[in-house]
């Protein structure tokens, strides 16, 4: 075991149940033309991290620890879209729908591709996901118990929503979770904000929290 410095207190790093979890780094969310766009945001909030993300994935990869990509996105059917998420609000563009980068969030389009500098290399896990969170309606929860992973570290977009959500699924589920706050952004600075300090207050109510390097610094030691 090796403790990695953290919020509000040492995450117990454990040798061979550690994986890092890479939430919806996706076009779709990040480029304009998208769905983060299309419903009226600031993309150019995502972009900014990828370097951090990179560094992060990186680091686990050359530690040897497993990489798990996942990424929002539908059947070209829309059989797994639920009308209530579909027609939610006044987008430009809903999902299903062509946008510039091919069908907004639908599986197979370019838009929907995980960002080319983040892309998963072979081998590593890649969980499409019809929800916000990645446990609901996945194979995720079957995956991580085959490989024995009890521990996740997360990255990704957005902090309060598919980050949020899948610490908060897993966290019920008995996984210990660690958030790298560089390398994870929302659309809104005071959400994100938010949700690190909701995360791990009250003694790591969802798990906890902690800078890249200080992750990187611990996991060259499990
Ligand atoms: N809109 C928003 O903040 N996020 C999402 O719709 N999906 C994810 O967070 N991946």
């Amino acid at each position: 075991m090796a403790a990695i410095k953290a919020k509000p207190f040492a995450f117990p790093a454990k040798t061979d149940e550690l994986a890092l979890i890479v939430i919806d780094m996706q076009r779709d969310f990040a480029e304009p033309g998208g769905f983060g766009a299309s419903l009226g945001n600031d993309v150019s909030r995502i972009t900014k991290i990828v370097p951090d993300v990179k560094r992060l994935i990186e680091g686990f990869r050359g530690a040897g620890l497993p990489v798990i990509h996942t990424m929002e996105c539908h059947k070209p059917d829309l059989s797994d879209l639920p009308p209530a998420k579909r027609d939610r609000g006044n987008p430009v563009l809903r999902i299903g729908d062509e946008g510039p980068m091919g069908r907004i969030l639908i599986s197979g389009e370019p838009g929907t591709a995980i960002l080319s500098e983040l892309a998963p290399v072979d081998g590593e896990i890649v969980i499409e996901k019809p929800g916000k969170g990645a446990f609901y309606a996945t194979e995720l929860g079957d995956v991580l118990k085959e490989r024995g992973i009890k521990q996740l570290v997360f990255a990704g977009v957005t902090t309060e929503v598919c980050v949020q959500t899948t610490m908060r699924e897993a966290n019920d589920r008995g996984y210990e979770c660690l958030l790298a706050e560089e390398a994870t952004e929302s659309y809104f600075p005071e959400f994100k904000a938010a949700a690190i300090a909701m995360i791990r207050a009250q003694g790591g109510i969802v798990g906890w929290t902690a800078r890249i390097d200080d992750i990187l610094e611990g996991i060259a030691r499990v």
